[in-house]
């Protein structure tokens, strides 16, 4: 199996959501309880965002709920970092909890804010994991040598968007920051990067997605590529597509709010290595396109060379 659009795509559209909102896109995935959950997205008519979630028996059609589930305004002591939006949740489990890193805008910029449940009810808002600008977090969903692990994206200048890997002993306090992989310029990912999907385990080592971002003109075009990871030293890059496995193609993914953007959250492995990816076309919709862990590794096949 290569890789494959879902027939039916986009999965969830504004129309979708049941209330006024401008459009419903990056959500993070898990299944719960043997549903799948999405946590969405929502662009409300004011511009700000928040996360709602979308449910599902089959993992290709949702119901998205009636109401979001994190806005800014429960971020009590933290609003400071999230009343301009929170944005792009990524779930990681960790021994039967579920862990959500996602994006707090405010005049401080990006910052990365946690958040855990155990019942996609209650939540408890553990606040900003990153000083700004930094996004596109996610969490490994076990502790390797000791310490839990972190993919995260600094802005370390507005020229410069690599990937970091840091870690720490109890999920709040994070460090010894390394460079993970930069962007590959003047390739498809040369301009910044940025992790997409929590890692997996398997056989060869932590597979993932990531963004790549290329610079045309003034327009950015965004694309899908998969990176492989050590097993045991998660901060060794064992392989990384020298292609995209996933550009704009289709209208829905060319023509929307940002054009030209696939920008995936979030994937569930199904038994037997096939695997969803959901994304969303053009900052627009959420999609769907299902491939093999088999071929997503077989795609990790570039060596690590960074910027020149
Ligand atoms: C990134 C984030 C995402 C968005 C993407 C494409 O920087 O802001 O939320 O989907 O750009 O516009």
């Amino acid at each position: 199996m290569e890789i494959k659009r879902y027939n039916e795509n986009p999965i969830l559209t504004a129309a979708d959501v049941p209330f006024k909102v401008n459009s419903i896109f990056n959500a993070g995935a898990i299944k719960f309880n043997g549903q799948y959950l999405l946590l969405c997205r929502i662009e409300l008519p004011t511009g700000l965002s928040s996360l709602i979630l979308a449910r599902s028996e089959d993992g290709y059609h949702f119901t998205v709920d009636e109401k979001p589930i994190l806005t800014p305004d429960i971020h009590g002591e933290f609003f400071e970092y999230a009343n301009w939006g929170v944005e792009d949740a990524r779930i990681t489990e960790i021994d039967g909890v579920y862990y959500i890193t996602y994006t707090g805008y405010s005049v401080n910029e990006p910052v990365v804010l946690l958040a855990r449940t155990k019942n996609f009810k209650d939540f408890e808002l553990l606040g900003p994991i990153s000083e700004p600008v930094n996004k596109d977090a996610v969490i490994f969903p076990e502790k390797i040598d000791g310490y839990y692990w972190k993919i995260d994206r600094p802005a370390v200048s507005a020229l410069q968007g690599d990937m970091w890997i840091n870690r720490s002993p109890d999920l709040l306090h994070w460090g010894m920051h390394r460079r993970l992989i930069a962007a590959r310029k003047p390739l498809w990912d040369g301009h910044k990067i940025g992790a997409s999907t929590p890692p997996i385990k398997t056989e060869k080592g932590w597979l993932m997605l990531y963004h790549g971002v290329r610079m045309i003109g003034t327009s950015m075009i965004y694309r899908q590529g998969v990176l492989l990871l050590d097993a045991e030293k998660p901060f060794k890059v064992i392989g990384r597509s020298l292609h995209p496995i996933l550009s704009p193609e289709e209208e829905y993914e060319r023509m929307g709010d940002v054009p030209n953007v696939i920008f995936s959250t979030g994937w569930i492995p199904e038994p037997g290595g096939e695997i969803k990816i959901y994304y969303s076309g053009a900052d627009s919709n959420v999609s769907l396109a299902i491939t093999s862990v088999d071929y997503l590794l077989s795609q990790c096949n570039a060596g690590t060379e960074t910027r020149s």
